[in-house]
């Protein structure tokens, strides 16, 4: 008998959400009902996911930034996201704390999943951000960050790598909390990260 689509929410599900992150009970089970409503399945697919971000970005390419997400989201790989992935995912990327939010960006940045990042591994992500630029705001991008592969470049050497050198995560969450034009270069929301640095 059902579970997923009894409409209510596992107390394991429930408990371990709870101890993870900072949402009350009645939070969580609210979100699981509006959950169920946009996805009756319980599972959100990479292409449902892709047509999300395309209402947030109408006027851009988000299609290669969303699926590179959705990895980072697919903890268990299995190629959609349930409730528990969705709801760590919400709770890393906006209220988590700045360690927490950096330990993402290293998984989305680590594409293949090794460990390790690359430089290529950087240029690919960059080149998924400027895919969601609008070409008014592109214009305003100083003259060394101003197509994907200055940009990568620029973030690269923040890092003091040689081209075939690779980053570990520590080395990514230090360097990054050290400098904050790195922290600024590897994140899309511009706007956000401005605002994050005057304070
Ligand atoms: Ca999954
Ligand atoms: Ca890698």
């Amino acid at each position: 008998m059902g579970n997923s689509k009894s409409g209510s929410l596992s107390k394991e599900i429930l408990e371990e959400l709870q101890l993870n992150t900072k949402y009350k009970e009645e939070e969580l089970c609210a979100w699981y009902q509006s959950f169920l409503k946009e996805c009756p399945t319980g599972r959100i697919t990479k292409q449902e996911f892709e047509s999300i971000y395309s209402k947030f970005f109408p006027d851009a390419d988000p299609k290669t930034y969303a699926q590179h997400v959705f990895r980072s989201f697919d903890t268990n790989s299995d190629g959609t996201l349930d409730f528990k992935e969705y709801i760590i995912a919400l709770h890393m990327t906006t209220t988590g704390k700045t360690n927490q939010k950096l330990e993402w960006a290293f998984s989305l940045y680590d594409i293949d999943g090794n460990g390790t990042i690359s430089k290529n591994e950087v240029l690919e992500i960059v080149m998924a951000i400027f895919k969601m630029i609008h070409p008014n705001d592109l214009k305003l991008l100083p003259d060394d960050e101003n197509t994907p592969e200055k940009r990568a470049e620029k973030i690269w050497s923040f890092f003091g790598k040689k081209d075939d050198d690779k980053l570990t995560e520590k080395e990514f969450i230090e360097g990054t909390l050290a400098n904050k034009e790195i922290l600024r270069l590897i994140q899309y929301e511009p706007q956000k990260v401005k605002e994050k640095l005057k304070e």
